[in-house]
């Protein structure tokens, strides 16, 4: 067994540095914040195995390519057979004439919104029976529009994403709109991103500008001592950092001791423009039974939606807001199912511009 002790800002900049020391499979010991140079820091001790991994004889170049196919990417070649397979027996079955012009008509905006076959294939299967029936309580049934603070009362409000999403802004403007809403209403801003610093400063300008209270999280200590004062708040708005490498959503809140946190809510920020496969990844990647909703941002830079009804197909999470501009000013709104329809069938933004 190797031991070692890192030291860095954040836990997460610490959790870094044992993944690219000693790799995937170190089992942290201890986690705690220590105090170096009169600035509080993170220190985690981390320990691997010692016994030296074989290393694998050197290959030629068709050899590494052979082992890639063989290896790693030989069941998803197997699946995507088969899924194709799948598609090209259900296709003659998805025959449009069996269904009324309009319900149609409806189909073919979808497709023309880049909405997966698999989503397409089964609001067929909902409409081919009824000529009747409209197109919208069948999506309806597929995407739940939900608004974060009305219903669900979680006290703790949690951004997870990949990078530049638009956590803190999003997080900023809907802590805004709460203060607006809700004069009285006790509203801490949280940073986890301590790493960069430009969000963290963001978030503290804001706390201090509205008469918010602010609040940074380093290390677990700092989340132990959060959530003992979570009392005097009505809400706490935690902003996330974007997560590195391999690390997953789970294995970072266990880190920070948030996985535990039963009253907390943690919502996926992503922009419609990532692609089918970069959303199945981000899927598995922030996976957790704390995983609320899904804020959509960056919707003003997007020419088409059909992200939105692809990862409530596949996630079965609810939307919560939708965000339509970089200024904090109008430009976030809670979701709703109309608001939904309108981007996908019209490509209407939820201020009535409509995207080219
Ligand atoms: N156009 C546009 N820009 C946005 C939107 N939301 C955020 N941004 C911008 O995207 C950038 C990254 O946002 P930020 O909140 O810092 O992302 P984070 O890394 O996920 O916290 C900033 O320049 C924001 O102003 C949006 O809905 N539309
Ligand atoms: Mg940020």
């Amino acid at each position: 067994m190797r031991m070692k002790t890192f030291r860095a800002a954040t836990s997460t900049a610490a959790f870094a540095k044992v993944k690219a020391d000693l790799g995937e499979d170190a089992v942290i010991l201890s986690n705690k914040t220590v105090t170096e140079d009169g600035c509080k820091c993170c220190e985690i001790v981390a320990a691997v195995d010692s016994t030296p991994a074989r290393t694998a004889p050197a290959r030629s170049r068709d050899g590494v390519i052979d082992d890639a196919l063989q290896e790693s990417v030989g069941w998803q070649r197997e699946w995507s057979q088969i899924r194709n397979q799948l598609l090209q027996l259900m296709k003659p079955q998805m025959d449009l004439n069996t269904l009324s012009p309009k319900q149609k008509l409806a189909l073919e905006y979808l497709e023309r919104e880049d909405v997966d076959e698999k989503v397409l294939a089964k609001i067929y299967c909902e409409l081919r029976d009824d000529g009747t029936r409209s197109i919208v309580p069948v999506l309806d049934d597929m995407v739940e529009a939900r608004s974060m603070l009305e219903d669900r009362p979680s006290k703790f409000h949690a951004f997870a994403g990949p990078g530049g999403a638009g956590k803190t802004t999003s997080l900023v403007r809907l802590a805004l709109r709460e203060k607006k809403a809700n004069p009285k209403a006790r509203i801490c801003l949280a940073t986890a991103d301590g790493g960069r610093g430009k969000g963290r400063l963001v978030l503290k300008h804001y706390a201090e500008l509205s008469g918010l209270a602010f609040r940074e999280i380093i290390t677990r200590d700092d989340f132990d001592l959060l959530q003992k004062e979570a009392a005097q708040f009505d809400v706490i708005f935690l902003d996330l950092p974007g997560l590195p490498g391999k690390t997953s959503l789970k294995e970072w809140t266990q880190l920070y001791g948030m996985s535990e946190c039963r009253d907390m809510d943690i919502h996926l920020v992503l922009n419609p423009y990532y692609s089918q496969r970069q959303l199945g990844r981000f899927i598995e990647k922030y996976k957790s039974e704390q995983l609320a909703s899904v804020i959509w941002t960056k919707l003003d830079e997007a020419c088409t939606f059909g992200a939105i009804l692809n990862m409530a197909f596949a996630s079965g999470l609810p939307v919560s807001a939708l965000s339509y501009g970089p200024g904090l000013k109008n430009s976030i709104v809670p979701a709703t199912h109309e608001k939904i329809w309108r981007l996908l069938f019209m490509r209407k933004l939820p201020n009535g511009d409509i995207q080219p």
